[in-house]
């Protein structure tokens, strides 16, 4: 047996994706409702001020799973999830983000979501922070550029430990904190930490001091789950940024190497619970003068993370001679990112390359002894209709899926490897965060919804839904 046998096979979502009624039960408006549709190349508009008439926000109604999540759970419950993984919108508990007191509609609703997800033998993952920050924060405390949202954090994710501890196990804090690296795009800034800086001189270091700052309540939250309910298991969730180098040449090898510190920089922190050299030389040779205090370095000491979250999608090539544009790129790539020779890639142009997931798997063992992983995100994005037999017949999302489970189940086999689950992303159609498409679509399950917003919001089983069903029945065994 590959797998072992409690191994979490499920699937992936954040709130805002396709919860929708983002106006509904006393929910605020997050960074997230003020973000206009794109496409491919299009980027989408941010909005900081709050909707503007006329424009289209793709996730004030995303595919509506606030008022059809008991039908589509019963979905998941027939592909035999055994766990899925959504966030909780904070707007929902905390509309303007520093409310004395929670909103007991939107706590009564994730109580049930719960409720739902647990009749059927679902363990619900849960995100606390996808790209969903009240937007009340952003506008009036400048975002996670003030330390403040430490302590507003720290009140939100509390409410959730002490009111879910016994229906909640696994929790994730940040999604993706790593993302926010790429300061030159304020797509990044927004999502993560609530604030822009197009225009302004000091983009880096006011990433690394937001960064810092959740990474802090990352700890803080993690020490506070434990105190609440030793059984918690709280995780950091990084993007896989995993980058080769294009050629043998020891430039493209050490390049690859400092590029990979865009993810680690994360990782080493919230695993290790100290900032590493090439950090805190940084600092130093930039001369940023970072608000760090001490009590801040001991709590990241205290509040190491139980396991590593990761979303895998694609990796990165690197050539030192090389230095580009990448101001509009939303695929986590850098400026020295080239063709990698040896892939193929999606209609996103999304590199696709199942061993690199083993290779990653390997290094995070290697690097933090063994921690246990857990893959939240990974998949493919096709565009898709719906065929004369109301189906879709996704090969190719199931030859993606297949060949990254198989190295997956090698990465477990050969390589000793601790792996929690494996949540494949956006199980269900939903909205895309990096371009708000519709057509982008990843599930196993076909949403009827364009990227207009018009369709009828039916839901239709693609092939890769029995097929995941039997992979889950067989715990990783038929593929
Ligand atoms: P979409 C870039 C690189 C890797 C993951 O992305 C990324 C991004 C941002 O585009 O985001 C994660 O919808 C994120 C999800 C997101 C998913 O990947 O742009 O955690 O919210 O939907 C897929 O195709």
């Amino acid at each position: 047996m590959a797998f072992p046998r409690d191994f979490l096979w499920g699937g992936a979502v954040a709130a805002h994706q396709l919860e929708g009624a983002y106006a509904e039960g006393g929910k605020g408006l997050s960074t997230a409702d003020v973000m206009t549709g794109g496409a491919h190349g299009v980027p989408r508009k941010i909005c900081p001020e709050g909707p503007v008439e006329g424009a289209w926000y793709p996730n004030h109604e995303a595919i509506d799973f606030y008022h059809t999540y008991k039908e589509d759970i019963a979905l998941f419950a027939e592909m035999g999830f055994r766990c899925f993984r959504t966030s909780i919108n904070w707007t929902r508990l905390f509309p303007e983000g520093d409310e004395a007191e929670p909103n007991e509609e939107g706590l009564r609703f994730y109580d049930d979501l719960f409720d739902t997800l647990l009749s059927h033998d679902i363990q619900p993952v849960i995100t606390l922070s996808h790209f969903e920050i009240p937007l009340g924060l952003c506008t009036r405390y400048g975002g996670w550029r003030n330390r403040r949202l430490i302590d507003l954090f720290a009140r939100y994710a509390t409410t959730c430990f002490e009111r879910w501890h016994d229906k909640v196990t696994y929790w994730m804090t940040f999604n993706e904190i790593d993302n926010q690296f790429a300061a030159q795009n304020d797509v990044f800034s927004w999502t993560n930490s609530g604030y822009l800086t197009s225009g302004e001189t000091d983009r880096k270091r006011t990433m690394y001091q937001a960064s810092h700052y959740e990474l802090v309540a990352s700890a803080q939250a993690v020490a506070a789950a434990h105190a609440i309910d030793p059984t918690l298991k709280v995780g950091c969730m990084c993007s896989s940024k995993l980058t080769y180098p294009f050629s043998s040449n020891p430039d493209d090898v050490l390049l690859a190497d400092d590029e990979n510190h865009a993810m680690y920089l994360y990782t080493d922190v919230q695993v290790r619970g100290t900032y590493p050299n090439y950090a805190r030389r940084l600092f130093e040779r930039e001369g940023y003068d970072l608000d760090i205090t001490t009590q801040d370095l001991s709590d990241l000491r205290t509040g190491t993370v139980d396991y590593i979250g990761w979303s895998y999608y694609m990796t990165h090539t690197v050539k030192s001679d090389v230095d580009h544009d990448i101001s509009d790129s939303v695929d986590n790539s850098s400026s020295h990112t080239v063709k990698n020779p040896y892939l193929r890639e999606t209609e996103w142009e999304w590199t696709i390359d199942p061993t690199g997931m083993r290779i990653q798997l390997k290094r995070l063992d290697e690097r933090y002894n063994g921690i246990p992983q857990f893959i939240v995100e990974n998949g493919i994005g096709i565009v898709e209709t719906l065929d004369e037999h109301d189906t879709v017949e996704d090969d190719a999302r199931i030859d993606y899926l297949r060949s990254h489970i198989e190295q997956m189940r090698l990465a477990v086999e050969e390589d000793g490897v601790n792996l929690l689950g494996y949540t494949p992303w956006g199980c269900i159609d939903l909205v895309s965060f990096g371009t708000g498409e519709l057509r982008k679509r990843y599930g196993f399950i076909y949403v009827d919804r364009n990227d207009d917003g018009t369709g009828t919001g039916r839901r239709f089983k693609k092939k890769s839904f029995d097929w995941y069903r039997r992979v889950i029945a067989s715990n990783g065994e038929v593929l």
